[in-house]
């Protein structure tokens, strides 16, 4: 299987969305646990070309074109990963990309695996005002608001975004989780969130842990 995976991230690297939905759909229907396909697969390959664009060795186009097809293996893999669940917790959860930033595969697969293990996941989508935000966690009551930044440039957001939250009065009402590739554990501390995990599997387990601590959502 592992030959498989490796085949997937090199026609990302080739940018052959045919053969790589095509080898998503083999890996799932043959069994392969979604997760696996998504990490190993789909992120390891971005993460790839993203050390490839640093280095100048693709451009521009083609991680669009990459990300494009990032999507199209997500969309196959989607409902796999959500039969593999179960359970409804009773908490909602409502995630965004910060305003100015529209890096979202890493947002969407958080979600989809926040869906998996139960949560009522409302996405706000990408490049996502403060303002928006504290209007979803009044409207929605949501336990956690999940907030996904990708450029340097943006991940101060996250700290805007908390403190939006405060002078609304909704800071004490939801549990702010932070992520993203440049966001660390001492950031969010210093920002006062509640919690921070480097991948989708590691924020599943901080939402059940923070999720654990608070009343269901009515
Ligand atoms: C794909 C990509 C793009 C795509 C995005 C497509 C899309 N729909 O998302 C496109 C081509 C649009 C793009 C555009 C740009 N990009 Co870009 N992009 C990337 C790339 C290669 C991969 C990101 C990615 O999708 N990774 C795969 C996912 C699965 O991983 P992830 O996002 O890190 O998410 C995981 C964790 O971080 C975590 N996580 C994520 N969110 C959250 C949220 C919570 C709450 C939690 C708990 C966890 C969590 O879990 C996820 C799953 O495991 C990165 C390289 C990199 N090393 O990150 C550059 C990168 C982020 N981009 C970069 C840049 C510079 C840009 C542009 C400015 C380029 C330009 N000149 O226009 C624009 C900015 C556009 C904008 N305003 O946002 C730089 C940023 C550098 C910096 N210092 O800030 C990077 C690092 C590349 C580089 N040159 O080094 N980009």
């Amino acid at each position: 299987m592992d030959e498989k995976l490796e085949a997937l991230r090199e026609a990302l690297y080739a940018l052959d969305g045919q053969t790589a939905t095509a080898i998503s759909t083999e890996l799932i229907e043959a069994g392969v646990e979604p997760q696996r396909v998504l990490q190993e697969g789909l992120a390891e390959a971005m993460l790839e070309i993203g050390r490839r664009w640093n280095a100048g060795e693709v451009f521009l186009p083609e991680v669009v074109a990459a990300a494009e097809i990032f999507k199209q293996c997500q969309a196959i893999v989607e409902p796999a990963l959500l039969a593999s669940g179960g359970q409804t917790l009773g908490h909602r959860v409502v995630m965004a990309t910060v305003k100015g930033d529209l890096h979202d595969l890493g947002k969407n697969m958080v979600g989809a695996m926040m869906k998996t293990a139960g949560f009522e996941v409302h996405d706000l989508g990408k490049d996502v005002p403060a303002d928006r935000i504290v209007e979803a966690v009044r409207e929605l009551e949501p336990t956690i608001v999940g907030l996904s930044a990708l450029l340097t440039t943006t991940v101060p957001e996250q700290r805007g975004v908390i403190q939006a939250l405060e002078e609304a009065g909704l800071r004490r009402a939801v549990k702010v989780m932070v992520g993203g590739a440049p966001v660390t554990e001492d950031w969010a501390k210093q920002i006062g969130a509640d919690g921070y995990a480097p991948n989708a599997p590691e924020a599943v387990r901080v939402a059940l842990e923070l999720a654990g601590s608070e009343r269901p959502t009515g």
